[in-house]
């Protein structure tokens, strides 16, 4: 006979009521395959990918982090363009097929918001509250800006190019002035480098809308800022670009030896390594093996070690790298753990690269809201 819930709350102790849920029933729903992204604002819209879902190198496209500042522009892949301007020698407007005529490659890049890990900042910082998610690696297809460059002559007193997105409005803090577009700069020695793509395509598949279609620059190496989507125009400039999202936000301080301390807009992806699974909270069984699992990248140099620590950092073991090994693209990494004890216990992980640089233990302010890769524990309880 079917209990109601006021008998199953009488019902006590905690075990029956345990039992007693709908989610027992013949009609409940299949488990999901994927539990959705977490909305961190709904219009203009910006997801997060629940890290704790990784299980493939690739992320799938639907599960792709999305970080938009405006509306999603509504623009006509037939009839879109994009202009090449500033200091060429040969301006240029092209349209899709166009630049597929410069040739089309297809590569796996990864891309991180700069503000990921937000959420871990102490005391609290304004702005999008990520968690570990803002971060994803997808195939790319497109053309390389350098062969769009090259066929518009860059001249000779270029140092940056502008790459500015369709998109468009107001923000109110800081304030713009009025109606500004999306735009970010990149040195002109990084444009013209392989991993960087003018995109037609993610994941085998056209660009979808959030993803910035029916074309996006991809940086990779560099943090997603640069990444521009809905691209309309691309300005080669003499002069460092001083934009919005350059000076006052996607900036952080730097101090050159000696010299006082200046905003400078963010670039390189600093190496972390972020624990997939267990996750915070997570129960986790004593005495029983546990497949520690997650991912780690390093910007424009390549992952050299993830080591893992349960014990603050005290101690650390290194974990296998898993996975694909390609430039520009993040490692997946996993490592045995077998709790020996009940309790809490907070485990930590940390990326080095190849050129040495290994994650910060603590947050250097410095980097104001922007660039978060120092240690956070993961608390988990063993039982
Ligand atoms: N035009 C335009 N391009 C943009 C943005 C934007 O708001 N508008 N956001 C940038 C930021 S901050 C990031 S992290 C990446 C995110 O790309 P995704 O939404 O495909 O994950 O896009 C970048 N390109
Ligand atoms: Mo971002």
């Amino acid at each position: 006979m079917p209990i109601s819930r006021r008998d199953a709350l009488k019902l006590a102790p905690l075990g029956v009521l345990a039992g007693a849920g709908w989610a027992r029933g013949q009609d409940a729903p299949p488990a999901p395959a994927f539990p959705g992204q977490v909305v961190r604002m709904r219009e203009p819209q910006n997801l997060e990918y629940p890290f704790s879902e990784l299980k493939t190198w690739v992320t799938p496209t639907e599960q792709f982090y999305v970080r938009s500042h405006f509306p999603v522009p509504k623009l006509d892949p037939a009839t879109h363009t994009v202009t090449v301007e500033g200091a060429v020698e040969r301006p240029l407007t092209l349209t899709l097929a166009d630049l597929a005529k410069l040739g089309e490659v297809t590569t796996p890049l990864t891309l991180e918001c700069a503000g990921n890990g937000r959420v871990f900042l102490v005391p609290q910082a304004k702005g999008l509250q990520w968690g570990l998610g803002a971060v994803g690696n997808a195939e790319w297809g497109g053309v390389p800006l350098s062969a769009v460059l090259a066929k518009a002559g860059v001249k000779k007193n270029a140092v940056e190019v502008i790459l500015v997105g369709a998109d468009q409005g107001v923000v109110a803090d800081p304030a713009s002035p009025g109606t500004i577009h999306f735009d970010r700069s990149i040195s002109l020695e990084k444009a013209l480098r392989p991993e960087v793509l003018l995109a037609t395509r993610m994941n085998g598949e056209p660009l979808t809308a959030a993803h910035g279609a029916p074309l996006r620059a991809v940086v990779g190496g560099h943090y997603g800022v640069a990444s521009v989507k809905w691209l309309a125009k691309i300005i080669v400039t003499a002069t460092p670009h001083r934009g919005f999202w350059q000076t006052l936000e996607y900036s952080a301080f730097v101090r050159p030896a000696g010299g006082l301390p200046s905003l400078a807009p963010v670039t390189v992806m600093q190496p972390k390594a972020s624990i997939a699974r267990p996750t915070l909270a997570e129960v986790v069984p004593v005495g029983k093996p546990y497949p520690v699992r997650g991912a780690a990248w390093a910007g424009d140099a390549k992952v050299g070690a993830v080591e893992f620590s349960t014990d603050g950092g005290t101690t650390w073991r290194r974990a296998t790298l898993t996975g694909p090994d390609r430039p520009y693209c993040w490692r997946t990494w996993e490592i045995d753990w077998t709790p020996a004890s009940r309790g809490p216990v907070q485990l930590l992980a940390r990326a080095s690269d190849t050129r040495g640089e290994t994650q910060p233990a603590g947050r250097d302010p410095d980097r104001r809201t922007y660039m978060i890769n120092h240690l956070v524990p993961v608390e988990v309880l063993v039982r």
